[in-house]
Parts: structure tokens; C-alpha cells; sequence
């Protein structure tokens, strides 16, 4: 491949200028991340699923994304043994915010794949490390246990880490893992961008924003946070994310 192929590029190719350079731009930081061996293949095609829903969502925090974000960071500030499981969109985009989220949490920090690959775990690792992080859990030799009724790669989890969890932060994630660890008695959050995907419809708090706005405001409120009891309902909350869909899509009819 020539110096200018896109696995080989390193400067971007987006002008300040273009009206849609931020999705264009967070598109090129996951190619980045393919192309560092963070992400999977299926993962690029995942974020283009994100896409479609961030676009019908309008782009913007939505005021029942910021409604489960004030849940979130209650259950995360309340949390015992709080864990953040990371893949690789999640370490592509957002290495450094998911290092500080954990920070201010003390929550721990766990790689866990769907397709699962020795190589690409160490990689994600040394990303993490490079952030900050002195202990990730997740990676060989540490020791593993098993979630019940699971059959992807992702039932191998850290004895310490999401096997010993009350409360588990998985961006991205797909649908049964997040029933199985619901199953385990762990109390899930999500960040997911479409409200009608399983893992969306079965957690405890989906976020349904994209994760690189989102966790900066679950940062926020996780720093601002008074300990305040609040009523969140997350069926409630997914209806309103859907209907904001709805609401978009009924007023770009109108002034098509
Ligand atoms: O790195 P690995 O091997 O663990 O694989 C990670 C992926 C994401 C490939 C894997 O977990 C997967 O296949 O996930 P799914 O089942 O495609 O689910 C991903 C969900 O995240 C979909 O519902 C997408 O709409 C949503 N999504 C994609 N990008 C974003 C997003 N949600 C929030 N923010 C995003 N940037």
C-alpha cells in the first residue's frame, strides 16, 4: 500500500469546515483504531448502525439521555464494586474518558471482547496504560470465571473484576451478555444509540447517546453528583428516546 493509503494515513482528511466534520471525524478515529488493531471488523460495522440512530436522534443529548446519565452516575458513585468493561470501539474512542470515569468512580477497569483476540486485548491494555491506568483486568494470566448461560467469549470474566461486580458500565454491548449479567444479580448500564436493541430494552439504564458526547457528560454529573435520590424508570425512559425519533423524523417530513 501506498504512503497515502488509508491504513497508513495518520493526518485527517476532514475539513474544520464540513458540516458534518464531528461524525466524520469520530468516524476516522475508529478507522484509526482498526487500523492500530483496537477495533474488530464487525466493530467498524457497528458504528455505522450507531450512525443511522445518532443522525434520527438529531445528534445532541437528548433529555432522556441526560435523565439515565443523572441515574447512571448515582448508581456508579453508589456502586461497591463498580467495573467498566471496555472493547474495542469503546478504546478507540474514548480510551482517555473511560480512564477518568473509572478514576473518579473507583471503578475498575475490565477488557472484555465479543470477538475475542489475544492481540487485540494487549493492544487495548497498552492504550489504557498509556492513559494512565496501572490495572486492567481482563488479560491472561489473571484469574477467570464463567457467566452462567452464555456462549460467547464474552462469559470469560475476571474473578475480581465484572465476575465481583454490584455494578457493571458496558458501552456498546451486545444483548446476552447483558441478560446474563443482569441474570448474575449485577445491576447493567449501557450506552446505546438504538433504544429498540435488546441490550438497550434489557438493561438497567441505557443511555441512548453516543458514547463520545455521553460519557463526557456522565464525567460531569459523576463529579457534580449530591448523592440525590431519583425516580428512573428505563422502559419510561426508552419510550421517550423512541419518540424523540419519531419527533425528528415527523419534522423533517414537514419541511422536506
Ligand atoms: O471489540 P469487540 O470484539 O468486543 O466487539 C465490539 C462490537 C461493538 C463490534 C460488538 O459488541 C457488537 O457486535 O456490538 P453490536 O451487537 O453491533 O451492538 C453495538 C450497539 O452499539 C448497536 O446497537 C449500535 O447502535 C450501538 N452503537 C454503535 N456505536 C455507538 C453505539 N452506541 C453509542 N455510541 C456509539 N458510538
Amino acid at each position: 500500500m501506498g504512503q497515502d493509503s488509508p491504513s497508513k494515513r495518520r493526518y485527517s482528511l476532514i475539513p474544520t469546515s464540513h458540516p458534518r466534520a464531528i461524525s466524520l471525524l469520530i468516524r476516522e478515529k475508529l478507522v484509526h483504531g482498526f487500523d492500530d488493531g483496537l477495533v474488530a471488523k464487525e466493530g467498524l460495522i457497528a458504528h455505522g448502525r450507531g450512525e443511522t440512530f445518532d443522525y434520527l436522534l438529531g445528534e445532541k443529548t437528548t433529555k432522556n439521555a441526560k435523565k439515565a446519565i443523572k441515574a447512571a452516575a448515582l448508581a456508579l458513585i453508589l456502586a461497591k464494586s463498580p467495573v467498566i468493561s471496555v472493547n474495542g470501539n469503546i478504546a478507540a474512542l474514548c480510551a482517555k474518558e473511560i480512564v477518568l470515569l473509572a478514576r473518579i468512580v473507583d471503578a475498575k477497569i475490565e477488557v472484555n471482547l465479543f470477538y475475542s483476540d489475544k492481540k487485540r486485548k494487549q493492544y487495548i491494555a497498552r492504550l489504557l496504560k498509556k492513559n494512565g491506568v496501572k490495572e486492567i483486568l481482563g488479560l491472561d494470566p489473571r484469574p477467570s470465571r464463567r457467566i452462567a448461560g452464555l456462549d460467547s467469549p464474552r462469559r470469560v470474566v475476571d474473578k475480581d473484576g465484572i465476575y465481583a461486580a454490584d455494578v457493571v458500565l458496558v458501552p456498546l454491548e451486545d444483548g446476552d451478555r447483558t441478560l446474563a449479567l443482569k441474570k448474575a444479580g449485577k445491576k447493567v448500564i449501557t450506552f446505546d444509540l438504538n433504544p429498540l436493541s435488546r441490550t438497550a430494552q434489557t438493561a438497567d439504564i441505557t443511555i441512548v447517546d453516543n458514547v463520545v458526547r455521553g460519557l463526557h457528560s456522565l464525567i460531569k454529573e459523576c463529579k457534580n453528583s449530591k448523592n440525590q435520590k431519583i425516580q428512573f424508570d428505563n422502559k419510561k425512559n426508552l419510550s421517550e428516546a423512541i419518540n424523540e425519533i419519531k419527533k425528528n423524523l415527523a419534522r423533517r417530513a414537514r419541511h422536506a
